[in-house]
């Protein structure tokens, strides 16, 4: 007993030193080990708290890239709750560390007996929401001043858009919300006015066709909503199951329905991409249900007075975790506006989402984040968690397209094939990896948004890590900073693909920062590539090029 203690004493002496600056207004323990002296240090720290109970292996898994390797995520309590975010995730091989990454607390003095039941939770959260989709569940929330609140938190939708929100759970008052809509910001999908023809796997039942892939191993089906919004809106609470009668159907399989045929190829191709280059089994690795939701309206009955459908199921597409019956998870996408509308802040043109393959690929991959590294979607870990969308929605769009820029061609734009430029002067697309500023997002780390809109910044931020993605690759020089990269060329765009896959997927904790997404991609580089510093080399400077250090 006794000496464990003088080990933790130890242990918090190196916390202190290593977590620099951060020390006195939080008691974070922040965790970015890769060299054997970090490893050691803090690999016996982490198993000392493993053994007194407050961190639990939460999920264990395999790298297919790695096989050797076991990943481990570690999950904090406080005497049996949950701490919110506070994760370690730690790479073994055979027992040995290879890497330790986390965002945790010290062990916390709180108590743990709420004043409310979860039933006055459950009543809270639907006085003030039109719908609860998830049952309230305790936990401890670390709030931003340091201090730490024992807290109930549901997932609820109202008429501005669906959250995720926590109460206090002795008093009852709100201490945190945020939007749970992991979305484009502002998207819109493209008329199937690319005229191209797609394949599509589908189902023939009593003569006629049906959304439902056969050949791919989840269950992957595209529902169409006729345009019934309230239905459809009953549906995304799960107050109504889907019936074979919801999938989009076509009665001789030449299919003219532009969202269902977009929709269901794009989502299968964004499949077959994850199941080609990093060998992940779908959304959770474990072939979880693809649910897909189209045409909640028409792209005139959106724009018609007194129709009431809010933005964010028109010109949006978006993956919500919690939505769809028994809270199964389910993709939408809105249908756009019709062809004589523009949107009057960008001049554009928004066509059917389901139209762009990197939206597709960009919202499917919140599924991928959700399942595996599970980045809080607010402030620097929600800047990442949309980074890593965008990052793997443009590598599906390389993976399939030729690169160019035209309509169908590969390039660094987001969403450029349905947000399309009509008034004079506006450009295709809602953000570059290329150029962030194009769209007044920030290239670099001093450039950062630090208010509080959009979750603290999820879709403007997100552009620091996206050209950090892109300098790796394409190689080049920061505007900001005017550091060049040496990238590893567009031929080995697959090292920068897996790198960021590894590092994002597997080795991040929940509530990362900038900072140790660097470490754990720089990680991931070496762990992937020990024999070509070049990967290396192309990661490390171009997330200096960004200014994150
Ligand atoms: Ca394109
Ligand atoms: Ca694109
Ligand atoms: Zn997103």
């Amino acid at each position: 007993m006794k000496r464990s203690i003088v080990l933790v004493v130890a242990i918090t002496a190196v916390v202190l030193s290593l977590d620099r600056g951060a020390a006195q207004q939080s008691s974070a323990v922040v965790i970015k080990a890769t060299s054997a002296a970090e490893l050691r240090t803090w690999d016996s720290y982490v198993t000392s708290r493993e053994r007194s109970g407050d961190l639990k292996v939460m999920r264990s898994e395999r790298d297919p890239s790695l096989p050797s390797r076991i990943v481990e995520r570690l999950q904090q309590y406080h005497q049996g709750v949950p701490v919110w975010g506070a994760q370690v995730v730690r790479d073994t091989t055979n027992g040995v560390p290879e890497s330790i990454f986390g965002d945790i607390s010290q062990p916390l003095a709180i108590g743990t007996t709420p004043a409310l039941s979860s039933e006055d939770a459950q009543r809270i959260f639907a006085a003030a929401n039109a719908s609860v989709l998830r049952r309230p569940e305790l936990t401890v929330l670390r709030l931003d001043t340091g201090d730490a609140r024992l807290a109930y938190t549901s997932v609820a939708r109202n008429d501005t858009g669906i959250f995720r929100i926590f109460i206090d759970a002795n008093n009852g008052a709100e201490l945190l919300r945020y939007s749970a809509i992991e979305t484009q910001s502002a998207v819109g999908s493209g008329r199937g006015v690319n005229g191209d023809l797609k394949k599509m796997s589908v189902l023939l039942q009593s003569g006629a066709y049906f959304a439902d892939d056969q050949l791919r191993p989840p269950d992957l089906t595209t529902y169409d909503m006729r345009s019934n919004f309230f239905r459809f809106l009953n549906i995304l609470d799960g107050f109504v199951p889907l019936v074979q009668s919801d999938i989009a159907t076509d009665d001789d399989n030449n299919w003219i329905d532009v969202s269902a045929v977009d929709a269901h190829a794009h989502i299968g191709w964004t499949y077959d991409y994850y199941f080609k280059r990093h060998s992940r089994r779908g959304l959770d690795n474990r072939d979880r249900r693809i649910v897909t939701l189209i045409n909640a309206a028409t792209p005139q009955g959106a724009v018609t007075p007194g129709s009431n459908i809010p933005a964010e199921f028109v010109i949006n597409a978006f993956w919500c975790d919690d939505c769809g019956p028994g809270g199964v998870g389910s993709m939408y996408f809105g249908n756009g506006i019709p062809s004589n509308f523009f949107l009057t802040a960008t001049g554009q043109n928004v066509f059917q989402l389901a139209g762009a393959l990197d939206v597709a690929a960009h919202e499917l991959t919140h599924g991928v984040t959700s399942s595996s590294s599970n980045l809080i979607y607010m402030n620097e870990s929600g800047a990442l968690n949309e980074a890593f969308s965008d990052m793997m929605g443009t590598s599906v769009e390389f993976f399939y397209q030729t690169a160019g820029t035209g309509r169908g061609q590969a390039d660094y734009l987001i969403a450029e094939d349905v947000f399309r430029a009509f008034r004079p002067g506006s450009i295709n697309g809602i953000r570059s990896m290329e150029n962030p500023a194009l769209f007044g997002d920030p290239d670099h780390y001093s450039r950062r948004f630090t208010g509080s809109e959009d979750n603290g910044g999820v879709h403007i931020n997100s552009g620091i890590p996206n050209h950090a993605f892109y300098l790796a690759i394409e190689g080049g020089t920061n505007r900001t900073s005017g550091l060049a990269v040496q990238g590893v060329g567009a031929a080995n765009r697959e090292q920068i693909e897996k790198v960021f896959y590894r590092g994002f997927v597997f080795l991040l904790p929940s509530n990362a920062t900038f900072s140790t997404a660097r470490a754990a991609t720089i990680q991931a580089a070496r762990d992937l590539y020990p024999t070509n510093a070049a990967v290396v080399n192309a990661v490390t400077q171009a997330w200096t090029a960004v200014g994150v250090n």
